[in-house]
């Protein structure tokens, strides 16, 4: 396959193919559920062919291109496509429902939305541009869209403050932003990240995670392709599946969720033996699950924190301590300082504040939000992430908390304004507060407190049931208690460190 291997112009697209460049032959993608493997020269054969088919849609550079299907190459294809086309990539999560879709459409005014076969009569219901599908094996009119275009595309010239990427993060208002990342922002973390964690043409990376959040796509996807490593591209993560594939691997990252699940099967450590690096993020690793794949395998597991706004800030080191509980040292040339919340005054070693952080990762702003975009930077330029925690005096970084009222559940981030908003709505309900308590499974799972009115008629099933079709599964409450009132302090504010105090065993038992 001859694809054209010249994208110097292109900051994305070339941090993307460097690992690749005249090794067209080398394994890229093995795609265990349909047995066939796709070596670097045809996966970016495919992109070229792609951003054609894009571009004969009318996506224009600048424009976005939204994806809410399955995991597949198809999809991987869509995004370097847009790279290539340079185009903004706007993926979102598969389980968001008509309700939240609507909100994503309407506010990235995508020139092109790649959808499920399922979902196209929702979206043409509400995309004003193009609307093609794409189901989990591949067919669909973006295939049909793909055999009428040209092979062979030159990256559009794109400069390094362009955008690349819009990725949707729910905020505390109840109302996603969309982070826009730009070519510099994901090309600079693809290249530190692979070189931090030693990822050479020789690794094999089981990638298990979703390709629409940060995680599995700027951090798998991208550190990958940029190592020129193959990936071995599940659709999903099945803990079975994973350790039948280890012996043939030399890598992993995953969230919390996916090592506690792997902890629970026979086998672990002699599938485990020959591998090289585990990664996790995305959620609090504890250390009790850090100190038990130590001993149940004999490697230590990576950890590291990022965030959609910023990819990855910091890192435990590839040699020297990877210490349980902490997120390690600030990648090189990011600056990370912990502050006093309240006067933004840098404090000193194991102080506990607010973690703030500034380098070439972090995003430009919230798509179309100015202000909210201004509230969360420092007049220097840190961005402030709403992550509380510490910096020791040896430099490693612990997340003892967060400012952000965030429940993470199982990786995925869920803001309770928005489920709040919901239940208030429904009829009989006077107030509710939506929090997080622990989750054997998920490390955190969402509980809702509700007051009901004075007939006593809200019961919790009829609420769960009423969410359903409203939100996302993964933000659905797991469990709704019903209550006279919320527990509030002196000043009227809900308090819900004591319902987390109170629920605390309420998912566990
Ligand atoms: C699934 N469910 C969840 C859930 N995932 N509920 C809460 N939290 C979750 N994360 C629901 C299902 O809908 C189902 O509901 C029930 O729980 C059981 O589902 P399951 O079959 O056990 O779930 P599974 O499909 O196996 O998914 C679990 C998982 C998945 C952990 C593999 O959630 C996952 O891939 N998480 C990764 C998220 C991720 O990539 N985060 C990165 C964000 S980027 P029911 O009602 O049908 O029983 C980021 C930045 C950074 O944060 O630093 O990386
Ligand atoms: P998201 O907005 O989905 O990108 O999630 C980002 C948030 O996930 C961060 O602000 C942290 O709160 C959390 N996070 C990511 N990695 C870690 C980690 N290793 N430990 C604890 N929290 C983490």
């Amino acid at each position: 396959m001859n694809t054209r291997s010249d994208y110097a112009a292109n900051h994305l697209a070339r941090a993307l193919r460097a690992g690749s460049v005249g090794r067209d032959d080398a394994l890229c993608l093995d795609l265990h559920d349909r047995g066939v493997t796709l070596d670097f020269g045809t996966v970016f054969a495919m992109a070229e062919r792609y951003a054609n088919a894009l571009v004969a849609q009318g996506v224009a550079p600048g424009d976005r291109v939204m994806v809410q299907a399955e995991k597949s190459v198809e999809v991987l294809a869509v995004y370097l496509g847009t790279v290539l086309a340079g185009a903004a990539f706007v993926p979102l999560n598969t389980a968001y429902t008509a309700r939240e879709l609507e909100h994503f459409i309407t506010d990235a005014e995508p020139a092109l939305v790649v959808c499920d076969p399922a979902g196209e009569e929702t979206v043409r219901g509400l995309a004003t541009g193009a609307v093609l599908t794409v189901a989990a094996d591949g067919t669909g009119t973006l295939a049909e869209a793909v055999a009428r275009a040209a092979e062979g595309f030159d990256a559009v010239p794109r400069a390094a403050d362009d955008l690349a990427c819009i990725l949707y993060t729910s905020g505390t208002t109840g109302r996603s932003k969309g982070a826009m990342l730009t070519h510099a922002n994901l090309a600079s973390n693809a290249e530190t990240l692979s070189d931090y964690w030693r990822f050479t043409r020789d690794d094999v990376l089981i990638h298990a995670l979703p390709i629409f959040h940060a995680h599995g796509l700027f951090v798998a996807a991208n550190v990958s392709l940029n190592a020129g490593n193959a990936m071995i591209f599940l659709p999903k993560f099945d803990p079975d599946t994973i350790l039948s594939l280890m012996p043939r691997a030399t890598s992993m990252m995953g969230v919390p969720t996916f090592y506690t699940r792997l902890l629970a099967r026979p086998g672990l450590k002699e599938a485990s033996a020959a591998m090289r690096l585990f990664v996790s993020g995305s959620a609090p690793l504890l250390a009790e699950t850090h100190r038990a794949w130590t001993a149940a395998t004999g490697h230590n597991i990576l950890e590291r924190y990022g965030m959609t706004e910023t990819a990855m800030n910091t890192s435990n080191p590839y040699d020297g301590e990877r210490r349980p509980g902490t997120v390690g040292f600030a990648l090189p040339d990011i600056e990370i300082r912990v502050t006093d919340p309240e006067t933004g005054a840098a404090l000193g070693a194991d102080e506990i504040g607010g973690i703030e952080v500034r380098g070439p990762n972090v995003f430009t702003g919230y798509w179309r939000m100015p202000e909210k975009t201004a509230e969360e930077f420092r007049a220097d330029g840190f961005f402030i992430t709403g992550d509380l925690g510490t910096i020791s005096e040896d430099g490693y970084v612990t997340i003892v908390g967060r400012s952000k009222d965030l429940i993470i559940s199982g990786g995925y981030n869920i803001y309770p304004k928005e489920i709040e908003g919901l239940i208030d709505d429904l009829p009989g309900v006077i107030e509710s507060a939506v929090f997080g308590v622990p989750h054997p499974d998920f490390g955190e799972g969402v509980v809702a407190a509700v007051v009901s009115g004075p007939d006593g008629s809200v019961q919790g099933e009829a609420i769960r049931a009423a969410l359903s079709d409203q939100l996302a599964k993964f933000k659905q409450p797991k469990a709704v208690v019903i209550l006279d009132d919320l527990p509030r302090n002196t000043m009227g504010k809900v308090q819900k460190n004591v319902l987390r105090e109170t629920y605390a065993d309420i998912l566990s038992g």
